[in-house]
């Protein structure tokens, strides 16, 4: 068995390398290894300085997360940190890949730091639920300042190379290909120089002398840091750096940190860590089966989705087709693209060569011979099976053997769409989420004959484009929108009995969601698919629309709406609603935020479970990844199922009875015998 760390001697240098695969976490036995090595390099004198280096993938990619929760052994990190930090001889740390969290903080523990150009650095242990607990929130202010700091640390994302030398995070950036020599011959070059150690840096006295700066970056980031505890934690311990001695910080940053350990939303944003990667794993097929290559991209239809499904090939430089029937709707559709384009570079995350790149790999056509040779084609057409079906008929016919067909439809029977072709075992669905350009979530609809290549290359492509997949089985509305019906048919059974619809709203709203439903119907338009009767009014959405209330585009809906389309509950939709009620016959009560709460989460537990019951989903933790990144489901609480776990199940089947709600026997027996969904 390969040692996790082994030691390279270079003359006067040595260099202690760690290989722990996949990503060299800073396990139990990294922890022991390192700190071994160091006090062994410090004790012989022949060794004039040290290099901390990673073989593999990356350097240290932070503490080893599946060992949170479980009883924690020595030696702590910050020991071996410490121990590094107090050295006389200088120590360099060379970066490659992700240096995160814990990784981040042996870097910060060393004296100097290089790395390579494509290297990255950061903290994103906020992202976990916790803070950095190794120091790292006492070390870095005094390194870069706290203004750099507070981004790093409170915002969670690495930065680059470039960046972190620029603050004075890295001392040198080496060769891309020579790290380990460069690193070697830089810790060389220190010798018998005055040793730097970060815990003695000055840096943080831009907060200091500006102590604003901490309500400016709350007020500043407000919206990131409503409803996280991590947040809040991360700038009073970068605030405490500002104000106490260094070992006085880090005494207060190891109490926030053991405190948040414990903490729910630490625990669920933890699971949600895992269950990230646990999604992109499709049970009974071989991970290592070779992928069909995708190089070309069909997408029929230039509407709203078509256009934003045929920006993220563009923008990951694979090559688009896209077709319409008729030339105005295909020169409408590609100029929705640009202008999408063209926002996102003023905004400063594209540039323009890159708008120009995307778009110059798109053709447009209103032929399908055009899409004869294209590997995967994109169906994103009128929501109506005989449309599909005609589609999926001609696309059979033109496009090359081997060629993957996916259709983008929301709901219908992937299977039936499938039996229109010749080659079901190339047909499944790629369910995009609006706006298809910018939301993360797909769900990889897996039909009765998909093959097991089709599906494996769809999840890879998923990634290549910066998706999140899920795989979904064949049902009406797959998993996320057959468990949004449940809840919405609550949302209005609640105000037909006489709950306020800004309740309704507000009650999502504290939970962490970032819209209610009416709030939701407002923004899409109450109007669609109204059939433009205003004597026919048979829903509430109708009774509305005849009282030309389209949402905000005509400035009311449900709300009534200013300049800055900031909301107001209307007592004349109240009325509305009321009349409708009354007409319908149903008796209407004060409602409590309590009922309201369980009536719209936990008959969404309820259609979970049967989800996986039916095995639509390969697992709980599945569904959780489809609601947090497709509907808003609060990340701080772990998903819809981990949600009931921490709820507890036996408190969710009691809440469905007590409103007389339905419970599926895969949850009521889960219930019963004490188990949980994750
Ligand atoms: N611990 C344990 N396993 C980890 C891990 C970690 N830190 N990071 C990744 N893995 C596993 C992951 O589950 C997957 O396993 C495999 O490695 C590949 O990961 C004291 C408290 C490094 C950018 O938050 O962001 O340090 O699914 O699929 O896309 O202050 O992994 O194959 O079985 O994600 O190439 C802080 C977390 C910890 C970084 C690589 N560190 N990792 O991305 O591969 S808290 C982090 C990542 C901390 C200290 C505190 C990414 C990556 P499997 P992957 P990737």
């Amino acid at each position: 068995m390969k040692p996790i760390i082994r030691t390279e001697r270079h003359k006067d240098v040595l260099a202690i390398i760690t290989e722990n695969p996949p990503v060299n976490a800073l396990s139990q036995q990294v922890r022991q290894g390192l700190k071994e090595s160091i006090v062994q390099a410090l004790e012989d004198d022949s060794i004039k300085a040290i290099v901390i280096r990673c073989d593999g993938q990356t350097f240290f990619a932070g503490a080893d997360i599946t060992e949170f929760g479980k009883p924690s052994i020595g030696p702590i990190l910050s020991e071996t940190l410490d121990v590094i930090e107090a050295a006389e001889k200088p120590v360099v740390a060379a970066v490659h890949g992700t240096a995160l969290g814990g990784g981040c903080e042996v870097a910060l523990a060393c004296h100097y730091r290089v790395g390579v150009p494509s290297a990255k650095l950061g903290l994103p242990e906020v992202k976990l639920g916790l803070i950095p607990g190794a120091a790292g929130t006492q070390r870095l202010p005094r390194l870069v300042g706290v203004e750099n700091a507070l981004s790093i640390i409170v915002g969670g994302a690495p930065i680059l190379a470039e960046k972190a030398l620029e603050i004075g995070l890295l001392d040198a950036i080496v060769g891309e290909d020579s790290l380990a020599a460069d690193s070697i011959a830089f810790a060389r070059a220190q010798i018998a120089k005055p040793i730097k150690r970060s815990s003695e840096g000055v840096a943080h006295q831009d907060g200091i002398k500006n102590p604003d700066l901490f309500d400016e970056f709350r007020t500043k980031n407000a919206r990131g840091l409503r409803g996280f505890e991590a947040q809040n934690a991360a700038l009073n311990a970068v605030k405490a750096a500002t104000e106490m001695p260094y070992n006085e910080g880090v005494k207060k940053e190891r109490e926030l940190f053991l405190e948040l350990m414990q903490s729910t939303q630490s625990k669920a944003m933890r699971h949600y860590f895992f269950a990230e990667r646990a999604a992109g794993k499709i049970d009974n097929v071989d991970p290592s089966l070779p992928l069909i290559p995708v190089k070309k991209v069909g997408v029929i239809g230039a509407g709203t989705m078509g256009g934003g499904i045929a920006m993220n090939f563009l923008s990951s430089g694979i090559p688009v087709t896209i077709l319409e029937m008729q030339q105005n709707a295909l020169d409408h559709g590609t100029s929705i693209m640009r202008k999408n384009y063209e926002r996102t570079s003023r905004k400063g995350r594209i540039t323009v060569e890159q708008v120009e790149q995307a778009l110059g790999l798109l053709t447009q056509t209103l032929d399908y011979k055009d899409l004869a040779d294209c590997d995967l084609v994109i169906e994103a057409v009128y929501e109506s099976m005989d449309v599909k079906k005609q589609v999926f008929g001609k696309i059979d016919k033109v496009v090359k053997q081997g060629a993957i067909l996916a259709s983008n439809t929301s709901y219908l029977n992937v299977d039936e769409i499938a039996q229109a072709t010749k080659r079901p075992g190339y047909v499944l669905g790629l369910h995009f989420f609006s706006p298809a350009n910018i939301m993360k979530l797909l769900e990889i609809v897996r039909g009765a004959e998909t093959r097991d290549d089709v599906l494996l290359t769809c999840m890879q492509l998923s990634k290549t484009i910066g998706k999140v997949a899920v795989v979904a089985g064949v049902c009406d509305g797959f998993i996320g929108n057959r468990m949004l019906s449940p809840r919405q048919q609550q949302a209005t059974a609640l105000i037909l009995e006489g709950a306020n619809y800004w309740d309704v709203d507000d009650v999502l709203l504290e939970f962490g969601f970032p819209m209610g439903p009416f709030q939701m119907a407002d923004l899409a338009g109450i109007d669609i698919g109204w059939h433009r009767d205003p004597f026919k009014v048979s829903t509430i959405r109708e009774a509305l629309c005849s009282a030309e209330r389209f949402g905000q585009k005509s400035g009311k809906g449900f709300y009534d709406y200013d300049e800055a389309r900031n909301r107001a509950p209307s007592e004349e939709v109240k009325a509305i609603i009321g009349d409708f009620a009354a007409k319908e016959g149903h008796k209407q009560r004060t409602i409590s935020k309590e009922e309201i709460r369980e009536r719209l989460l936990y008959p969404m537990v309820n259609e979970g479970a049967k989800i996986l019951e039916e095995g639509m989903a390969q697992c709980a933790s599945d569904i959780d990844v489809v609601w947090i990144n497709g509907y808003g489901w609060p990340l701080q609480t772990g998903g819809p199922m981990l949600w009931a776990d921490t709820v507890g199940l036996k408190t969710v089947v009691a809440g469905l009875n007590t409103h007389n709600l339905p419970i599926c026997d895969y949850l009521s027996s889960k219930a019963e015998s004490g188990e949980t969904f994750n």
